[in-house]
Order: structure tokens, then C-alpha cells, then sequence
């Protein structure tokens, strides 16, 4: 039987791997950890007990109606991660303002996390798949001083680690220090992440296009035009493709990664950016994705080049195997 691995022993064996880190990195992803088994616990009952399932009547700083699961899991994961005094200040799309720990922890925090505690929360009701997706750097202002601005707008390319938690048939943690993306599986009956999808590598090209095209008519030529490729036929290249498009990008992103393909959030004429957030979203799964081989881009330049102006800012995502984007950025440059 291979070796079994859990989640806190393999953070330990690759402890060296972590730039920097003296066990704060480690400690951060710990309280990550712990943080999702607790949310998994609540998700497991949100169908049984209404408390958690549902509207509060408030609204997040996109607009989108908070659910009573997306609170909780905001206010779950800052208390996780305020608890471990690595962490200076966190960026949550849950929130409008940025969130500084000027407590002693905080104020000698080495890094920032930039978390969407729940995404695809409009799935929640509907039993589909759900997820957190997280982003760490390291800050760049001072120890000792609270975080600023600028410690949460960095390139994409500085994230230290970045990964997510899919709530699905099974729960899953996957994340990369740099050094590969590596894969766990939650054993509720034990309480442990098992390393279970070693070195995640996502194939270079796939069958599976996934967008949603209820936003067809909004689209701008080229990106019809690409749709209308991967719907056209030419056996060469294994298409028509299949369309899959759950509606949960986590869930859409996850099943990339382990079949190829590509998922797609593309500009419209109702969408000047698209609907992905740069900073909580499409980093962090940039990063994952060429971390695992893959590519991630708004159709003119990768993800993780794109300059932050603002925490909340959204961007045209696509994401996957690297021919698949690659074509695509041939139909959004032409
Ligand atoms: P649409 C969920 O709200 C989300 O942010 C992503 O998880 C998902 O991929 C996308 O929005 C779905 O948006 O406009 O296709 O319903």
C-alpha cells in the first residue's frame, strides 16, 4: 500500500521548500486547514439545518447577496488565521474594506492572505459543488507595522502559496508552495487531509469547454468565434468538444485540472471585465494552473501579469491545459 501522507505531515517534510518560512508558512496553512474542517462540517448539515443556509439580506461589495454560509465562512476563516499571529491583514471578497491585525500577532505577521471564503455560494441551496480559494504573499511593509495597501496589491507572480477547498462529494484541499500542486482528501471520520492527488499535473490538452453560453449574445465576435470552434467539427482534433459548465468555477477549475480542457469567464457586452476577481480568484488559480502545467490569462497577457489596481477588481479569466489557452488567445488577438 503507497505510504499515506497527511496534509500536516506533508507540509512538515516540505517545510524546506517554503521560501523563508521558519514554520509560519506551515502555521498559516495549518489554520487553513483547520478552518476548512470546521466549514466542511457546517456545509455537511447546511441541507438539514436552516441556519446556515440562505440570505441574511445583505449584500458583499460586488453586489451579490451574502448568504448566511458566506458570512460564516468569512468570519471562520479570519478568526482561523487571525489566531495564529503569521498573518497581518486579509483581503476577503466578504468584505469591502481590508482587514489589518494591529493586535501584537498581526503587527509582526509576515504575510497577507487574499481569500474568497465561499465561492459559487449561489450554489449552496442547490446542493452543488462549493469552494474557498485563497492567495498568501509575503508582505512588503515593515514587521512591526500594521499592513497597508500595498502589501495586498502585489503581482500575482509574488504569491508564496495559493490553493482552494472544494466541498464536492468529497472535500479536497489543493495547494502549491511553488513547487508543484499537490492534492488531499478530507477523511471526515478521522479528521485528516490525505495527500491523494500527488504532483497534479493538468494534460496539455483536453476535450471539455466550459463557459457559460446563456451569455452567448453578449459575447464579442472573437470569443463566439472561439466557441463556435470548439463546437465545430473536426475529428483531427477531437472536436466538437464537450461543454460541461457547472457554474461553480471551483468545481469547473477542479474537473480541468483532472480531465484538461479549458473554463472560460470572458469580457461581454454586460461584463466590460468579465465577473472573476484578479486578486482572490483568478491569481490563486493562476498560479495553481502553471504550477501544474497549465496557463491562465485574460486573453492578451497571463494572469499573474496583469497590474493590480484594486483589491476587488475583476478580469476576463480563462484557464487550463496550455494548448487549449493558448488557441483561445489566438481568436481573442485576432
Ligand atoms: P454565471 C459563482 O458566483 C461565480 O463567481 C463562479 O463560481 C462561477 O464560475 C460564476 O460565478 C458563474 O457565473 O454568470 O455563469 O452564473
Amino acid at each position: 500500500m503507497d505510504q499515506i501522507i497527511t496534509l500536516g505531515e506533508f507540509i512538515i517534510q516540505k517545510q524546506g521548500d517554503f521560501p523563508y518560512a521558519k514554520g509560519e508558512l506551515s502555521s498559516l496553512l495549518s489554520s487553513i486547514r483547520l478552518a476548512a474542517k470546521v466549514l466542511n462540517s457546517q456545509i455537511g448539515k447546511a441541507g438539514l439545518v436552516d441556519h446556515i443556509l440562505g440570505g441574511i439580506g445583505t449584500e458583499n461589495v460586488q453586489g451579490e447577496e451574502q448568504k448566511k454560509l458566506d458570512v460564516y465562512a468569512n468570519n471562520l476563516f479570519i478568526n482561523s488565521l487571525k489566531a495564529r499571529h503569521e498573518v497581518c491583514g486579509i483581503a476577503s471578497e466578504e468584505e469591502d474594506k481590508l482587514i489589518i491585525f494591529e493586535n501584537e500577532g498581526g503587527l509582526n505577521g509576515k504575510y497577507v492572505v487574499l481569500i474568497d471564503p465561499i465561492d459559487g455560494s449561489s450554489n449552496i441551496d442547490v446542493n452543488v459543488s462549493i469552494g474557498t480559494v485563497f492567495a498568501i504573499y509575503r508582505r512588503v511593509s515593515p514587521i512591526g507595522t500594521p499592513a497597508v495597501t500595498e502589501d495586498f496589491l502585489q503581482s500575482g507572480r509574488n504569491q508564496v502559496a495559493a490553493g482552494y477547498v472544494i466541498f464536492g462529494s468529497s472535500t479536497m484541499l489543493v495547494f502549491t508552495s511553488g513547487n508543484g500542486v499537490n492534492g488531499f482528501t478530507y477523511d471526515p471520520s478521522v479528521g485528516v487531509f490525505y495527500l491523494s492527488h500527488p504532483d497534479m499535473k493538468i494534460p496539455e490538452s483536453g476535450n471539455i469547454y466550459s463557459i457559460n453560453e446563456g451569455n452567448y449574445a453578449h459575447f464579442y465576435p472573437n470569443t463566439k468565434a472561439y466557441v463556435d470552434y470548439c463546437k465545430s467539427i473536426d475529428k483531427s482534433t477531437g472536436r466538437p468538444y464537450s461543454g460541461r459548465y457547472i457554474g461553480s468555477m471551483i468545481a469547473d477549475i477542479h474537473r480541468t485540472f483532472l480531465k484538461g480542457g479549458i473554463y472560460m469567464y470572458p469580457k461581454s457586452k454586460v461584463a466590460a471585465n468579465g465577473k472573476l476577481r484578479l486578486a482572490y480568484e483568478c491569481n490563486p488559480m493562476a498560479f495553481l494552473m502553471e504550477q501544474a502545467g497549465g496557463k491562465a490569462s485574460d486573453g492578451h497577457q497571463d494572469t499573474m501579469d496583469i497590474q493590480i489596481t484594486d483589491v476587488h477588481q475583476r478580469t476576463p479569466f480563462f484557464a487550463g491545459s496550455k494548448n487549449m489557452v493558448d488557441k483561445l488567445n489566438e481568436f481573442l488577438k485576432g
